[in-house]
């Protein structure tokens, strides 16, 4: 790609009133973050494929996922999952990350792995594994303090599989009484993000099924509980960008959960089976930011972009790559939307402009502009190619076979 290139670009987006000064800037602020469990073997229910390579522990974890962030220059955070990154010395962990040019991320509590937890954890009739399970919560948010982390991000597998199984209605309140718990534990400036989902592994009720669960949930918590939208938690043909636009509107979105999905929670690399729905998630996010109201603005400046998906088939590191360029690309074209000419033809009731406002700058090649910026960044213009060629991968072979499981 040539100086041409981007020049060409530079005039047509010119002739489009874009200022490419501010998109450049915006698309430099772009922080996503990768999940620890990314790097690790996983399966589906059939089959966990052990690939060569991957990382034994969480430390080697970090390991691979500083990769991530040298070649792209915007993943400086990973995500861990309790129990599956439990260390013992999580100060270690810290440091590890820091030598790393990393930091750590969310705390993910995990309420899903446990015997115990078969019938619920913080819905559980029994009030004992109530108690554990809110042990956990509140263990998670000391590991939080000592990684230096502000974020929990919480997702509960509890719901039933059968009609009567189980009181619906007091469950609401078990999980409200454990996460107020947890909530007072927090501090000020800690977030719960709370993310939900419709069914899996919970075939018949799921107790935080949709974002209205989320939310309710929440507003009853007060300011530091937040909504995580995961893109593959919805049912075929949600309106993903709607749920997006409502959660800003109401300064309730706490972050993300990308992945891509076909039928199921699928998890599969960001922005692979549907990128225009990605673009009008950043669409939407982008109008937040322009919105009078400075508080949804500001809620728009403070969502936590992270990845969420499992790699059965695919090789790690180059899919949390492909994962991070696809959130990186659609950001891109998504800020080439003119909102004026937007708002113009929104105010002219305009169908048809108004649409293409949005879709003319999905349809732009966005490669010169992200050359440019990766230049800018003083990161490969081409990070995949670079990373490949970069012998990582073989270097990491010598870990051989049987990794992390999670
Ligand atoms: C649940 C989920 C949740 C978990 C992760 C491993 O499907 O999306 O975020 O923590 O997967
Ligand atoms: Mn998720
Ligand atoms: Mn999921």
């Amino acid at each position: 790609m040539s100086d041409r290139a981007y020049q060409l670009f530079e005039e047509q987006q010119k002739e489009r009133g874009i200022d490419l000064a501010q998109v450049k800037e915006r698309l430099k602020a772009l922080k996503v973050e990768t999940p620890s469990w990314g790097y690790a073997d996983q399966g589906t229910r059939f089959k966990t494929f052990q690939k060569v390579g991957v990382p034994r522990n969480t430390f080697e974890k970090l390991e691979d996922a500083a990769q991530v962030h040298k070649f792209t220059g915007v993943c400086p955070t990973v995500a861990v999952h309790i129990p599956w990154d439990k260390v013992s010395d999580y100060s270690a962990l810290k440091a590890h990350a820091e030598s790393l040019g990393i930091g750590i991320g969310a705390v993910n509590p995990n309420l899903f792995q446990d015997d115990d937890y078969m019938l619920g954890s913080v819905t559980n009739s029994n009030p004992a594994i109530r108690r554990k399970a809110t042990e956990h919560l509140l263990e998670c948010v000391e590991i939080a303090r000592t990684v230096g982390s502000k974020d929990l991000s919480l997702w509960f597998a509890d719901g039933t599989n059968y009609p009567g199984q189980a009181d619906i209605r007091k469950r609401v309140v078990w999980m409200y009484e454990c996460l107020k718990e947890m909530y007072d534990a927090m501090d000020d400036d800690m977030r719960m993000l709370i993310e939900y989902k419709f069914y899996e592994p919970a075939f018949y009720h799921t107790d935080l099924a949709d974002w209205g669960m989320a939310f309710n949930m929440a507003n009853k918590l007060g300011p530091k509980a937040e909504v995580l939208v995961d893109t593959g938690h919805h049912p075929m043909g949600t309106n993903i960008e709607h749920i997006v636009a409502y959660l800003l509107g109401e300064k309730k979105l706490g972050g993300f959960h990308f992945n891509s999905r076909k039928y199921g929670d699928d998890d599969l690399i960001v922005g692979s089976i549907n990128p225009y729905e990605l673009f009008l998630i950043f669409y939407q996010i982008l109008d937040a930011e322009r919105d009078a109201d400075p508080g949804v603005a500001a809620n728009a400046a403070r969502i936590a972009y992270m990845i969420d998906q499992s790699h059965n088939i695919e090789e790690k590191i180059p899919a949390m790559i492909r994962s991070v360029l696809n959130v990186q690309t659609q950001l891109a074209k998504a800020l080439l939307i003119n909102f004026d000419e937007l708002r113009e033809a929104q105010e002219r009731q305009d169908v048809l402009a108004a649409e293409n406002a949005v879709r003319s700058a999905f349809e732009c090649d966005v490669t010169p502009l992200l050359r440019a910026v990766r230049e800018e960044m003083g990161v490969p213009a081409d990070p995949m190619k670079a990373y490949l060629a970069s012998g990582y991968a073989e270097k990491i072979a010598a870990r051989g076979k049987g990794g992390a499981s999670w």
